[in-house]
């Protein structure tokens, strides 16, 4: 692989680890657990581990030497910065246990066990992919791992290669799965453990113990990078209204984020619209407001963020899309006989009375968008709905009529931008680095520890790393039941933004400031060298969250 000099350099950095971690520990275990809710269902589904105890790994006296232990790890869903330094941990952590035990990844995902695509990461794999972005290691994929018949297949050549436990790096569908898998070893008698690993860029998956899935920091840190050049361009020229979508899926964190680090004139919180009930109509009148109100101060220009998610948190379009998700769990191979130019009548023609006037309602485009087939996991792929431009057309379509009525009068030009993809795999921040190696390294001794059902976890991170906890969290008290394809089924519940979290409030406290005055901050790219205050921030989002605690 040619590697450009900065590659070089990032190579050999060596990721900071909880200072536990560099001893002999031993796995300090606290009270039984509860699940977050639906506790009896939950506990009926998981007789063999549900309840388990909160550990947290201690200084030890005695050696952990431990017989050679083969481990597999799988990269499950969408790429996050980090991934390839969990696995370096992994490595890392069971060589140091046992210089005999290997660690062998499946290809691409989850459908790498089932189809017995593997590959052995020696040590100069490892080591070409240290601290690099990206999970080419061994790829990644969405199949859902929840059939017997999968857990079965994936046995047999978890036999075959004599591997004692299964790492897997996902989020929360993907660790839910791993749950799931951990539940139904133990219950037909194998001994094979099933570690999770809090990933995604979304920033969704954590919780009182989890404070953070990896991948978060750096994508947004790039996405803020952009979107502050962004509005440096915007307030160069003065001309353009940029609408600029941000992955995240349902929740908003990633949006909040770059509105904290970047100051745009508008985010869109959608937790925010749900609670108040808001519509389509009242977010495109709250935004066009803005624009007219600005354009009265001479200035025709902006920058808006939009969560990717936004169209899910909308009531009415809510009730919609869980109607169509039903409905197409049930009749997707009719729906797709349909002819495509047919297809929008069909469904007008499906659904309730009220959701088939507001689907009528909808652009071609969005409608169209909304049928596109779910993920593997029931969810509508809303990276594939532009609501950037769909917000922007009827911002613009509003304005001209306030224009006739004499109430506005700029001049509305608007771009649109969707970022995600650009920041999934972008080189991993230094607290991503050493986040994601700390919580392979971990994963590693919840492995040697004969733990099963665990999530890897690393508390205290916005401490200096060497402060950091290494411990496990029990996944089964991270479910609820949640409606999934029509069906009720334990899924780890989501956390989406809490409007009464301090990183909301501190949003709160400033948008209106930030629409009228242009106080953009430009982060600009992300630091490996120099100063701490540059090269060892955590997200604005975390400092809020652990110091409001
Ligand atoms: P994960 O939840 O699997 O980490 O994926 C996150 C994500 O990047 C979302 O933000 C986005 O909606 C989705 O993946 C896009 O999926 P795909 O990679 O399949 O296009």
């Amino acid at each position: 692989m040619i590697k450009s000099a900065l590659q070089i350099a990032r190579a050999s950095y060596i990721p900071k680890k909880p200072a536990v971690l560099e001893k002999n520990v031993t796995p300090q275990e606290g009270e039984a657990t509860t699940a977050v809710a639906d506790q009896e269902e939950i506990q009926k589904l998981f007789p063999k581990t549900y309840g388990r105890p909160i550990i947290k790994f201690v200084e030890s006296d005695q050696s952990e030497s431990c017989p050679a232990t083969n481990v597999g790890v799988i990269l499950s869903g969408g790429q996050a910065p980090g991934g390839h330094n969990v696995i370096a941990g992994i490595f890392d952590g069971i060589k140091r246990i046992n210089k005999e035990s290997r660690l062998y990844g499946f290809i691409l995902g989850p459908a790498g066990l089932v189809n017995h695509e593997y590959k052995e990461l020696t040590s100069d794999i490892i080591d070409e992919y240290r601290n690099t972005g990206g999970f080419d290691i061994i790829g990644s994929g969405r199949t859902k791992l929840d059939t017997t018949e999968q857990f079965d297949k994936g046995l047999e050549i978890l036999k075959k290669l004599d591997i004692k436990a299964l790492v897997i790096i996902g989020g929360d569908d993907s660790n839910t799965n791993a749950s799931v898998l951990a539940e139904y070893y133990k219950s037909i008698g194998s001994d094979v453990q099933v570690i999770g690993c809090p990933k995604t860029i979304d920033g969704d998956l954590k919780n009182e113990l989890i404070e953070a899935s990896f991948g978060f920091d750096t994508a947004c840190k790039v996405y803020s990078e952009v979107i502050g050049n962004i509005q440096r361009d915007c307030n160069s020229s003065r001309k353009y209204w940029h609408f600029i979508k941000l992955m995240g899926r349902s929740a908003s964190h990633i949006a909040l984020e770059c509105a904290l680090q970047t100051q745009p004139n508008i985010c869109i919180i959608s937790e925010e619209i749900e609670a108040k009930g808001q519509s389509l109509e009242d977010i495109v009148n709250d935004i066009a407001t803005t624009v007219a109100k600005r354009a009265a101060q001479g200035d025709d220009f902006g920058t808006v963020l939009i969560p990717e998610g936004l169209i899910e948190f909308i009531p009415a379009m809510k009730d919609l899309i869980a109607e169509l998700n039903d409905f197409l769990a049930h009749n997707q191979i009719e729906f797709d006989a349909i002819r495509r130019s047919m297809r929008r009548e069909y469904i007008i023609h499906k659904l309730s009375e009220k959701n088939s006037k507001i689907y009528a309602s909808l652009p071609q485009t969005v409608a169209n968008q909304l049928t596109l087939d779910r993920d593997p996991h029931g969810n509508v792929q809303v990276s594939l709905i532009e609501t950037e431009k769909l917000l922007s057309e009827m911002v613009k379509k509003k304005l001209q009529d306030w224009k006739k009525q004499g109430k506005y009068i700029g001049k509305f030009a608007a771009i649109h931008h969707f970022f995600g993809y650009e920041g999934r795999c972008a080189a991993p921040s230094n607290f991503d680095a050493d986040y994601c190696y700390s919580l392979g390294y971990t994963a590693s001794l919840l492995v040697a520890a004969g733990k099963t059902g665990y999530m890897a976890s690393v508390r205290n991170t916005t401490k200096p790393a060497t402060e950091w906890i290494a411990g496990g969290i029990p996944i089964t008290m991270m479910l609820n039941m949640e409606r999934r394809h029509g069906e009720m089924k334990p899924v780890i519940q989501k956390a989406l933004v809490d409007l009464e979290g301090a990183p909301f409030k501190e949003f709160a406290k400033n948008r209106e400031r930030w629409a009228m005055e242009t106080s953009y901050i430009y982060p600009g790219p992300i630091q490996f060298f120099g100063p701490d205050e540059v090269k060892e921030q955590p997200t604005i989002t975390l400092k809020l969250e652990q110091k409001a605690k």
